[in-house]
Formats: structure tokens, C-alpha cells, sequence
């Protein structure tokens, strides 16, 4: 399995670098950015970036610049061929694109300019159609961080989610950069894009591991591209009884909407994992019922892991809809915009899509393609 990681302005291009880090042979890293020192400063291959040339360096949290950038034409040459290159996308034949990648993660900090601007501009254009299943790595602004970065977060959230609905994006994972900047003393950033990395390529290993009742690397797939939401991966050592219920009670406590998962893979590891099923599978019967059609457990023993209650779990949410704590950023927003209006007189912001989006796996509709 190849996974490429589009990392899109400065948080994606340092989120591309972290998975590479993980494992340079199962991911595939190109960084973009307006900004030259930016790319200058990650530690990838020269072939891995593209320095998208504009009259400025950085778009200064105005997602206008880099759409702009994208559209001109030798811009949208030199990016859609330096993709064909580092993903090992055939765009020769109309009808038979091949890929490199199996999946496409696309990274980005979701209240920048740069990132944002540029992957509206790739969904825009088109280009998904061409390119293979995309999944989304958001970063997501800290509560303190500028209203400017609210509101490009609160946009991009509404593209993301008519494009889950669509289908021209498989899923949406999201590192809170909150509960990071939090909880972390130094260096928070590196710090969420080494955990969410760590955790991400440690489910995909376990994948690859054999058993006689796996998650295989099939399941996989369809867990990254049949659901059409908000995923979460979570990695936690404990006992069979209440690991799952920690995890989803953690989650939930940060805001996200674990119980609304359309599907749960769960990957046990250790020396007793016979008594691990039924316990597992009765608490996601209890506490996740919407998953109930579409539940992957794997089971692996491990004779070095002898307490029993000290098995390692490996845990993926998919299909799940949007996290409490993305509504109740934009609805601090509609708050802060009301009181500017108040003051200024200036029109609100225009807040009607704030909907979560349905979860039931969908048919695939193929859009034509297009750029611009
Ligand atoms: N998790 C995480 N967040 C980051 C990282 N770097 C920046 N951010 C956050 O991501 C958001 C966007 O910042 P950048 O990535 O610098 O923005 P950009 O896409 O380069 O766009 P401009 O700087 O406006 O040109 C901000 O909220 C940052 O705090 C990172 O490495 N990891
Ligand atoms: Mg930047």
C-alpha cells in the first residue's frame, strides 16, 4: 500500500514531512507552498516540493492569494504535472488514470491562507475526479487564535462537507490543535503532527499483520473511503473492558461525535485476545449502534504481551459527523461577527451551512473534469 500526503502551506507541508517520518516507504510526500523559506525549511527531498511562484511569499491568511496562484495557467501546469511526477499519476488516456498511490491524504492548517486557499482551489477545479480516493488532515485553529483564522476554518469546513456529501472527499481527519497547545508544554505543533502521524501509521501496520480474524488492508480502504465523514484513529494500551470506553468517552469529551460513527474497525493485540471479542464487540453493540452494519475487528496474539490487561488497541471512527467543537467555533464566530456588526454595521456572515453532514455510505458519482 502507497499513501501520498499533499501537504498544502506551512502546518501541511510539516504534517507530509511528520508521516514521511514515520514511514518513508508507506507514504509518498509533496509539499506546495507560496512560500519559499517555508519549504526551504522541511527536511524532504527537493522532487517532494513545489514552490508555487506568485508576487507574494505567503498568502498572510487571505485564501484568496493562493486560489488566485492556482488559477493562473502555468501555476496549474506546473502543479498538476509535478503531481502526475511525485504521486505517479498517468494522465495520458482520459479513460484509464493509474496512480502510484493508493490514497491521497491531503494536509492542511485549516485557518492559514495558504493551505486553505489551495486545496478550494483543487476542489473547485475539478481535479479530484482525477486524482485517487482523498482523505483530509485538518488542523484545526486553537479557541485564542485570530478571528481571520476562525472564519477561513468555518469556510473551509462548509467546502469540506458539501464535498463529503458528494463524495469528492472520503473522509476528514482532524488534529485540534487546542487540546494540543493545551496539554503540551513546548513545541505543541510538532508534538499533534507526530501523534496524529504516530497513531495513523501504527493502525495501518497493525493492518499488515496476519491473524485469523483480521482488519486487512482491504477493510482498510474501505474504511478510509466508504463513509464519508469525520474519521478519528486512536491507538490506547489497556484492559479489554474498558479500553473502547475510554477511548470513547475521551473522544467525546473533546467535542468529537464518536456515537454518530456510521462504521469502527477495532484491532486487538495480546496474549488472551479469545476473551477480548465478546467483550469488544458487546460495547460497541451498546455504544455505537449506528456502526452496527459495519464493524471490522481483528484479533492478534501476541504471547509477549502476558498481562492480560495490558493488550494494545488500535482503533479507527469513520463516517462520523462534525465535532461539537468545530459548531461551537463557528458559533463563537457568529457571536464575535455580531457584536462587529453592532459596532461597524457591516453584513453578517452568512453561518446557513452550518449543518452536519448525512452519513450513510453513498454512490459514487463521478464528477467530469474540469479545470476551471
Ligand atoms: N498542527 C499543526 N498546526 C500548525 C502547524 N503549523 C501551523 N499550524 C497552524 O495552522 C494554521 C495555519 O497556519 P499555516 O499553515 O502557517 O498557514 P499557511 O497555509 O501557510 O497560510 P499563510 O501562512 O496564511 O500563508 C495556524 O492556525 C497555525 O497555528 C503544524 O505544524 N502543526
Ligand atoms: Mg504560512
Amino acid at each position: 500500500m502507497k499513501i501520498g500526503v499533499l501537504g498544502l502551506g506551512q502546518a501541511g507541508g510539516k504534517i507530509a514531512q511528520a508521516l514521511y517520518q514515520q514511514d518513508n516507504n508507506l507514504y509518498i510526500p509533496l509539499a506546495v507552498n507560496l512560500a519559499k523559506q517555508d519549504l526551504e525549511s522541511l527536511s524532504l527531498q527537493e522532487h517532494n516540493k513545489l514552490h508555487v511562484r506568485w508576487k507574494v511569499q505567503g498568502a498572510g491568511r487571505d485564501t484568496q492569494v493562493p486560489y488566485q496562484a492556482l488559477k493562473d495557467d502555468d501555476n496549474q501546469t506546473a502543479f498538476l504535472s509535478k503531481i502526475s511526477d511525485v504521486f505517479g499519476l498517468n494522465m495520458d488516456d482520459q479513460d484509464d488514470y493509474t496512480f502510484k498511490v493508493d490514497y491521497l491524504l491531503i494536509a492542511v492548517g485549516a485557518g492559514g491562507g495558504t493551505g486553505n486557499g489551495f486545496l478550494r482551489a483543487i476542489l473547485d477545479s475539478g481535479m479530484t475526479t482525477i486524482l485517487p480516493p482523498i482523505g483530509v488532515v485538518l488542523a484545526t485553529p486553537r479557541e485564542i487564535d485570530s478571528f481571520e483564522e476562525q472564519k477561513n476554518t468555518a469556510e473551509l469546513i462548509n467546502v469540506l462537507n458539501e464535498n463529503l456529501d458528494d463524495e469528492s472527499i472520503k473522509s476528514v481527519f482532524l488534529i485540534n490543535n487546542d487540546l494540543y497547545a493545551r496539554h503540551v508544554e513546548s513545541n505543541w505543533m510538532d508534538s499533534a503532527n507526530q501523534h496524529f502521524s504516530k497513531k495513523l501509521t501504527a493502525f495501518i501496520h497493525q493492518t499488515a499483520q496476519p491473524s485469523q480474524k483480521s482488519v486487512d488492508e482491504a477493510d482498510l480502504m474501505k474504511m478510509l473511503t466508504r463513509f464519508g465523514g469525520y474519521s478519528s484513529i486512536e491507538t490506547k494500551i489497556g484492559t479489554p473492558v474498558t479500553v473502547l470506553d475510554k477511548i470513547i468517552n475521551g473522544l467525546q469529551s473533546n467535542g468529537f461525535s464518536v456515537k454518530t460513527a456510521k462504521s469502527i474497525a477495532v484491532m486487538t493485540v495480546g496474549s488472551q485476545v479469545e476473551q477480548s471479542e465478546n467483550i469488544i464487540m458487546s460495547t460497541i453493540r451498546t455504544q455505537l449502534p449506528n456502526t452496527s452494519e459495519y464493524v471490522y475487528t481483528g484479533f492478534y496474539k501476541d504471547p509477549n504481551l502476558t498481562d492480560p490487561e495490558h493488550t494494545e488497541n488500535y482503533v479507527m471512527f469513520a463516517g462520523m459527523g462534525m465535532p461539537d467543537y468545530l459548531i461551537a467555533m463557528v458559533e463563537r464566530l457568529k457571536d464575535f461577527k455580531q457584536k462587529q456588526t453592532i459596532s461597524s454595521g457591516q453584513k453578517t456572515l452568512d453561518l446557513s451551512f452550518l449543518k452536519t453532514n448525512s452519513n450513510e455510505p453513498k454512490q459514487k458519482t463521478k464528477k467530469e473534469f474540469k479545470l476551471w
